[in-house]
C-alpha cells in the first residue's frame, strides 16, 4: 500500500487555465491511477459540492496528479455565465456514452442537455430524455481510451460537436478524467467511482410481461395463465398505475385488485410469476376530490413537512395523475427514512418488485413539465445543505429510488430488492434498474434500441433496455413481430405499450409472431446462465452485460460507429435485423467468430448468432422460469480459438437473497484445449462453497463451416471429443 502524506496531498500539480476569462490556476489532483480530478481554481476546489454521483460524496485526493498525464480540461465562463470546459480530441476519436441518448451509439457531432424531462415519443432531436449522465466516454484511433466526468447535478450541456466541451449552469464543480488502456478498463473505474449495479434477483433477468394497464385481477390471471398454457417463458407481470385507488400511491383499488395479496400469492404459487407493481413520488393531496378520507401518505407529509417546498416555503403543489399533488423532498434523509418506510405494510401484500416511473418529476400543465426550478429542497449537511430545485432536479429520482430500495430491503432484508426508475443521474446503478420511457412503436425505435442501451452500459449503467414492441402507438404485427425477436436479448427484456393501445402480448398478432415469441424467449432462458454469469460480472466488475462491438477490437476504426450488431458478453455477437428490408452489412469484428444456431435458425426476425473464438459459453435447457428445471444438462457451447483454445465462465448462487457473500456460490471456469485430433474440455479453476451439482454436461463444439460436434459427460470430469 502507498502511503499519502498530508504534504503530498497539497502538493497538487497546477496548471495554467487556458482561458482568458478565468485567471486562476487550475488544480489537478490524482484520485486513483491515472485518474487525475480536476479544479477550475484552489477557490473551485475549496467551494466543491459533495458528490451525488460517487460512491463516496467527498472522494479523498489519492496524491499529485502524475507528471504528463495526457488529457487537460480548460476552464472558461461561457456566453451565458456557465462554468464550462473544453478538452480536446485528436482526429479519429470517437465519443461515446453521455447516458440515455436517441440516435447512433458514436456521439461525435452531437450535443444533449442534462435535464431529467418527461419526454414521451421523442425522436432523434429531443434534446433531453429522462437520465442525466454528465459523462463522456473517448476512445482514440489507436484504441486507448479516456473517460470525462463533470461532478454536478445541475443542467448541462455536453457538446461534442468539435471537441469535448461541457456547459453547466450553477456553481463551479469538479472534472474527473480516467486515461486508460482500452475502453473497458475506462468503464471499470467509472464502476469503481460510482458504484456496482448490486446483484438482482434472478427472476428480474428473465422475461416480464407489462402494459398500461392489466387489470382487473382477472385479466392479470388471465395473462398469467395464457403465458403459460401457451409455453411462452415469462417470470414477471406488471401491475401500472390503474391499481391504484384514484392514482394515489400506496393505495390499492378495492374493486380492480380486492386482494392484492392473494393475486400475488397465486402468482408466485400456482404459476411461478413474480409482481411488479408502481409506486410514483407525486401524492394526491386532499382537495374536493378526496374529502376527508383519511389519506395518511398526504397527511404526513404536510404534518411533518416533508413536501418540496415553494421559493416562499409553503409546501408545493403540482398537477399529476391524481390531481394535485404534493412531493416528498428526498434530498432529505428523515423523507427518505420516512418514504422507506411506507414500504414495510405495502411489500407485506406479497411484492416482489416496485416500478418508481413519473420521477423526473414529471408534472403537467405547465410548460416546464417539471417544478419550478426555485422551488426548495431541504438537502444534508453533510451533503453541501439544501438549494433550488435547479441543483436537485437531476437527482431527484436518484434520491427516491435509493429511499425505495432501502425500504424494501428492510421490509424484505432475505431478498435482492428490484426496483426500475425512469429518472435517474450518473451512478443510479446503484440502486435500480432503468428502461427507456416512452418510446414508440415505430422502425426507428426499434433501431435505436440497441444504441441507447449501448451508450448506457458505455456510461456505468448495465440493467437498462426499451420497452419492447413500442410504447406510444399499436405498430403492426410485422414491426412487433422483429423487435421481439431481439429485444429478448437486450439485459432487462420486457414487452409495454400504453393505455388505449391494442393488446400486444405475444399472442395477439396470431400464430406466426407467437412461434417467433417462442423463439425468442426459448433463446433468452436457454442462455439463461450466460447471462446470470454476465450480470454478476457486471455487479463485480462493472462491465456492462451488452456490449458494442468494438469493444472486440477498439483500434478498429471501421468498427467504432457500427451499431447495427452487438455484443453480450466478450463471447456472443448478435447480429439482428432492425430495418424492415434490410440490406446492410455490417461491419465484423475480425478473428474467428462461429456461426452458433439456437432456436428460430431459420427465422428472418430471429437475430445471427455468433460465437468468439476462444468462447465457451454455458447454457441450460428450455424452460418456462428461470427456476423450473435445475441447470440439467449445462450445455457449453465452445469455439476455439487460433491456438485451439477456449475458456468461459458459470456463475451460479442460489438466485436471491445474499448467502452468496457469505461463499455460498460457485463460479466455474471452463477450458477447451485440442491437443491433435482430440479436443479436452474440463473445469480449470472453481471459487465458491457451494457444491459441484450431479449433472451431466453437453458440449456443442463449433467448427469452422457452420458444423459442430457434440459430446456427452459428467460435469466436473474432463471430456474429450475426438474431432474425426
Ligand atoms: O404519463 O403509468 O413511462 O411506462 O405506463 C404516463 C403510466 C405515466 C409513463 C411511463 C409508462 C407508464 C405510464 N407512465
Amino acid at each position: 500500500m502507498r502511503t499519502i502524506t498530508a504534504a503530498h496531498l497539497f502538493a497538487s500539480l497546477t496548471l495554467a487555465a487556458a482561458s482568458s476569462q478565468v485567471a486562476a490556476q487550475m488544480i489537478a489532483e490524482a484520485v486513483g491511477d491515472n485518474t487525475v480530478r480536476f479544479h477550475a481554481s484552489a477557490e473551485a476546489r475549496d467551494n466543491a459540492l459533495p458528490s451525488y454521483a460517487l460512491v463516496d460524496p467527498n472522494l479523498p485526493a489519492t496524491g499529485a496528479a502524475p507528471e504528463g498525464f495526457a488529457v487537460g480540461p480548460s476552464f472558461f465562463v461561457d456566453d451565458e455565465g456557465r462554468n464550462s470546459f473544453t478538452i480536446e480530441i485528436e482526429p479519429g476519436t470517437s465519443l461515446y456514452g453521455t447516458g440515455e441518448v436517441p440516435g447512433p451509439l458514436q456521439r461525435n457531432g452531437r450535443s444533449t442537455v442534462l435535464w431529467n424531462s418527461d419526454s414521451y415519443a421523442y425522436k432523434d432531436d429531443t434534446p433531453s430524455l429522462y437520465k442525466s449522465h454528465p459523462w463522456v466516454l473517448a476512445v482514440r484511433p489507436d484504441g486507448t481510451a479516456f473517460g470525462v466526468m463533470a461532478d454536478s447535478t445541475w443542467r448541462i450541456t455536453i457538446d461534442l460537436t468539435d471537441d469535448i466541451t461541457f456547459h453547466a449552469e450553477g456553481p463551479e464543480y469538479p472534472v474527473i478524467v480516467i486515461d486508460r488502456d482500452s475502453p473497458q478498463d475506462v468503464v471499470m473505474t467509472l464502476a469503481e467511482l460510482t458504484g456496482y449495479m448490486p446483484m438482482p434477483p434472478k427472476w428480474a433477468i428473465g422475461y416480464h410481461q407489462c402494459r398500461y394497464s392489466y387489470y382487473p385481477d382477472a385479466r392479470v390471471r388471465e395473462i398469467a395463465d395464457e403465458f403459460r398454457a401457451r409455453d411462452l417463458p415469462a417470470d414477471v407481470i406488471w401491475m401500472d398505475i390503474h391499481y391504484q385507488d384514484e392514482y394515489r400511491t400506496f393505495r390499492f383499488d378495492s374493486e380492480r385488485f380486492p386482494d392484492p395479496k392473494g393475486l400475488n400469492d397465486w402468482l408466485r404459487e400456482e404459476r411461478n410469476f413474480h409482481n411488479v407493481w408502481m409506486i410514483n413520488p407525486g401524492v394526491a393531496a386532499e382537495t374536493d376530490r378526496f374529502p376527508e378520507e383519511g389519506y395518511s401518505v398526504y397527511e404526513e407529509i404536510i404534518e411533518n413537512g416533508f413536501g418540496v417546498k415553494t421559493a416562499e416555503g409553503e409546501t408545493y403543489r403540482g398537477e399529476v395523475w391524481p390531481g394535485w399533488c404534493v412531493f416528498p423532498d428526498y434530498t432529505r434523509a428523515d423523507v427518505r427514512e420516512w418514504w422507506a418506510g411506507l414500504y414495510m405494510d405495502y411489500i407485506a401484500n406479497g411484492i416482489t418488485g416496485v416500478w418508481n416511473d413519473m420521477n423526473e418529476p414529471a408534472i403537467f400543465n405547465v410548460p416546464s413539465k417539471t417544478m419550478p426550478e426555485d422551488n426548495y429542497h431541504g438537502g444534508e449537511p453533510e451533503m453541501g445543505g439544501g438549494g433550488p430545485h435547479a441543483r436537485f432536479h437531476n437527482v431527484f429520482g436518484h434520491l427516491m429510488v435509493k429511499a425505495s430500495r432501502e425500504g424494501i430491503q428492510a421490509a424484505n432484508p432475505d431478498k435482492r430488492p428490484f426496483v426500475l426508475s425512469r429518472a435517474m443521474h450518473l451512478g443510479t446503478q446503484r440502486y435500480a434498474a432503468g428502461w427507456s420511457g416512452d418510446n414508440s412503436a415505430d422502425w426507428w425505435d426499434l433501431e435505436v434500441s440497441v444504441p441507447m442501451v449501448l451508450n448506457m452500459g458505455l456510461s456505468g449503467f448495465p440493467f437498462y433496455g426499451p420497452d419492447i414492441g413500442g410504447f406510444n402507438g399499436n405498430g403492426d404485427a410485422e414491426q412487433f413481430e422483429r423487435w421481439f425477436g431481439y429485444g429478448t436479448l437486450l439485459p432487462f427484456a420486457r414487452g409495454h405499450t400504453a393505455v388505449g393501445n391494442i393488446d400486444k402480448e405475444p399472442w395477439s398478432f396470431g400464430e406466426e409472431v407467437e412461434n417467433t415469441a417462442r423463439e425468442a424467449l426459448n433463446n433468452r432462458y436457454v442462455l439463461l446462465p450466460y447471462y446470470y454469469t454476465l450480470f454478476y460480472e457486471a455487479h463485480t466488475t462493472g462491465l456492462p452485460i451488452m456490449r458494442p462491438v468494438f469493444f472486440a477490437d477498439p483500434a478498429d476504426q471501421a468498427l467504432r460507429t457500427e451499431d447495427d450488431l452487438f455484443l453480450i458478453g466478450d463471447g456472443l455477437l448478435v447480429h439482428p435485423q432492425l430495418t424492415l428490408n434490410a440490406d446492410r452489412v455490417p461491419a465484423m469484428p475480425e478473428g474467428i467468430w462461429r456461426p452458433l444456431t439456437l432456436h428460430g435458425a431459420d427465422n428472418p426476425d430471429i437475430p445471427d448468432f455468433y460465437v468468439k473464438g476462444g468462447s465457451i459459453l454455458p447454457t441450460g435447457p428450455v424452460i418456462q422460469h428461470v427456476d423450473e428445471k435445475p441447470l440439467n444438462p449445462l450445455t457449453l457451447i465452445v469455439a476455439l480459438d487460433e491456438t485451439g483454445r477456449a475458456t468461459g465462465t458459470l456463475y451460479e448462487d442460489s438466485g436471491d437473497g445474499y448467502e452468496y457473500r457469505e461463499g455460498d456460490f460457485l463460479l466455474t471456469t471452463y477450458e477447451a484445449v485440442r491437443d491433435g485430433g482430440a479436443v479436452e474440455v474440463r473445469v480449470a479453476s472453481e471459487q465458491g462453497d457451494r457444491p459441484r451439482p450431479e449433472r451431466a454436461v453437453q458440449v456443442r463444439l463449433l467448427l469452422n463451416d457452420g458444423q459442430e460436434v457434440t459430446a456427452q459427460g459428467r460435469d466436473g470430469e474432463p471430456l474429450t471429443i475426438e474431432l474425426r
